[in-house]
């Protein structure tokens, strides 16, 4: 059935930065309707202004109240701030001290801030590929400062968070051995090291674990212009937000300085084409399992065809496929 308003009709108003014309092609990318696609390829021409920041960590360690109060913070210099919260485990901070209240009533009003959760299950064909492409329509929106929250587990989450400019990890006090338990590989791609919650007695020690942790090599990452900082912050007592912000703008300007902006643009464009490729050869399998990959399947299952020949012989016949 044709859409009513076909997505190129909307590409105008994303561009003017509409919230409402942005909202609706999320909703089409997330349930990866393929006619949005050309709408999609004059958009892209138009990103690249955006800083991109993904912010990680696991559940329950403060992201969605911190990112309240840093979208406050920014929005004190009237920067456009977007965020994107990937399958929020509970969704919009429910039980938070401040994080429903403020994101339900004050944010919302503000026209220079947009915030929008992406389910894993509405998300076809991938949710980094629908993360990165709304990402996409809120950088050619003109939105000056996008956040995306994660729980940084799984390989789509790390996937989504390593197509980032910026990447900011949470601990946080009282979640038992949350260091420890956060998956190694974010630890490492961290710019930015965060300690949430800061107004609790036991947030030290979170601090001393993580800052031992980061002597013992986890910072470091070659010839870098930049030091990872840690941070202390208490979203309860709104203490740290602009500090916080204050790094992120500084690695900013420290990638653009050193020129490291650049290779981080090309690790993005090979993170977001090789999902993609993925995505798309995995859509392809699915949709042609009845034919070509059981008899595929049947041949390796007899042993006639080995497993390794069979998939080659299933990605030329993919090919092949519009
Ligand atoms: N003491 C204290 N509690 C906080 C602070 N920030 C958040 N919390 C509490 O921590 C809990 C989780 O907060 P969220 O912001 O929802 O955490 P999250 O990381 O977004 O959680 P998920 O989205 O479920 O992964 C809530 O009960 C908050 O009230 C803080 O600065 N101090
Ligand atoms: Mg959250």
């Amino acid at each position: 059935m044709p859409a009513a308003v076909s997505s190129l009709d909307l590409v105008e108003p994303v561009l003017a930065g509409k919230p409402r014309a942005i909202a609706r092609l999320i909703s089409r990318v997330e349930a990866g309707e393929a006619e949005c696609r050309p709408a999609l390829e004059q958009i892209y021409r138009r990103t690249g202004g955006a800083h991109v920041v993904g912010v990680t960590g696991v559940a329950g360690s403060g992201k969605s109240t911190l990112l309240d109060q840093l979208v406050l913070e920014a929005r004190k210099s009237e920067r456009k701030i977007a965020v994107i919260a990937v399958d929020p485990s509970s969704p919009f901070s429910g039980g938070s001290i401040l994080g429903d209240r403020i994101r339900m009533n004050e944010l919302s009003l503000d026209p220079g801030v947009f915030i929008r959760s992406m389910a894993t299950r509405g998300a076809m064909g991938g949710l980094a590929r629908a993360t990165h492409e709304a990402v996409d329509l809120l950088d050619a929106g003109g939105f000056d400062l996008i956040l995306i929250e994660t729980v940084g587990v799984g390989q789509d989450e790390i996937d989504i968070v390593r197509a980032a400019h910026t990447i900011v990890v949470i601990s946080a006090p009282g979640l038992g051995d949350d260091i420890q338990t956060i998956k190694a590989g974010v630890m490492e791609i961290a710019d930015i090291h965060v300690v949430s919650k800061c107004d609790r007695p036991d947030a030290n020690k979170t601090l001393k674990e993580l800052k031992s942790m980061l002597t013992l090599g986890f910072a470091l990452r070659g010839e870098s212009a930049w030091q990872i900082p840690v941070l202390a912050t208490s979203s309860a007592k709104r203490e740290g937000i602009g500090e916080l912000l204050a790094a992120i703008d500084r690695h900013r300007r420290t990638l653009d300085d050193s020129g490291e902006m650049e290779g981080r643009r090309r690790v993005i464009a090979r993170t977001r084409m090789l999902k993609t490729a993925e995505n798309i050869l995995h859509d392809r399998f699915e949709k042609q399992h009845d034919g070509k990959v059981s008899s595929l399947i049947e041949r390796v299952v007899t042993r006639e065809l080995n497993p390794h020949t069979a998939a080659t012989e299933l990605i030329a016949a993919l090919k092949s496929e519009p």
